[in-house]
């Protein structure tokens, strides 16, 4: 049994991927937080096992494994069993397609730093936020809605069990739901959300802060 320690960050989507994955495949880990907004992930501990001074990092024996995508496919390859990529070439393709669309199109340019720079650099506050967000993530969700209607209807992303697409996917509706980008309209997404959410493993890995009480 490996010992593996989560550093995380609760509102952090990245982070939020690894812990459902973690659930999903039944691994039991500890958690410690990196504060994002205190700036502790420039910190040189941080820097240490993250270089690019992120969350999430997933220590695993006292190895760091960094990038999320990155350390869910190496949880499935270690993990007998594991569904979170389908065996067929095909399906896996398509679920990573899907996982891809959020996690490399709509997630870089929603991340806070990039938000905030574009407050910056135009002088707009908090609504000038709040547009950039909720454009870039419906624009995003709406492309991921047109994907999910070429494939067979699932309760999931594709097939009978959740995926790195499902894993992806629901992080990202949590952000949309946060920003208030409108999604009610993408029926697939938001049926897939409502399985998803039903799941022990979703509701467990669901972004809580644990310095506030309740
Ligand atoms: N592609 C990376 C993205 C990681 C990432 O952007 N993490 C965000 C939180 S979701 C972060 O650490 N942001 C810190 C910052 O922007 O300063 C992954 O999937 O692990």
């Amino acid at each position: 049994m490996s010992d593996m320690v989560l550093f995380d960050y609760w509102r952090s989507s990245s982070s939020y991927r690894v812990r459902i994955a973690l659930n999903l495949l039944g691994l039991s880990h500890t958690t410690v937080p990196v504060n994002l907004l205190k700036g502790e992930q420039w910190a040189p501990p941080n820097l240490a096992r993250n270089p690019q001074g992120l969350v999430p990092t997933l220590r695993i024996d006292g190895h760091d494994f960094t990038q999320s995508l990155a350390i869910i496919e190496y949880l499935h390859e270690i993990t007998p069993g594991s569904t979170l990529l389908p065996n067929d070439p095909s399906s896996r393709s398509q679920v990573r397609a899907l996982a891809y669309a959020v996690a490399m199109e709509i997630h870089p340019i929603c991340n806070l730093s990039v938000a905030a720079h574009v407050q910056t650099i135009t002088g707009g506050g908090e609504v000038v936020r709040s547009a950039w967000m909720c454009k870039f993530i419906r624009d995003g969700l709406v492309a991921v809605e047109a994907m999910l209607k070429r494939l067979p209807v699932s309760p999931f992303c594709l097939g009978p069990a959740p995926t790195i697409a499902d894993i992806c996917l629901i992080p990202q509706i949590y952000n949309a739901d946060r920003w208030g980008a409108e999604t009610s309209d993408l029926t697939r997404i938001r049926s897939i959300t409502a399985a998803c959410q039903e799941l022990p493993a979703f509701k467990a890995a669901y972004p809580h802060d644990a310095s506030q009480p309740g």
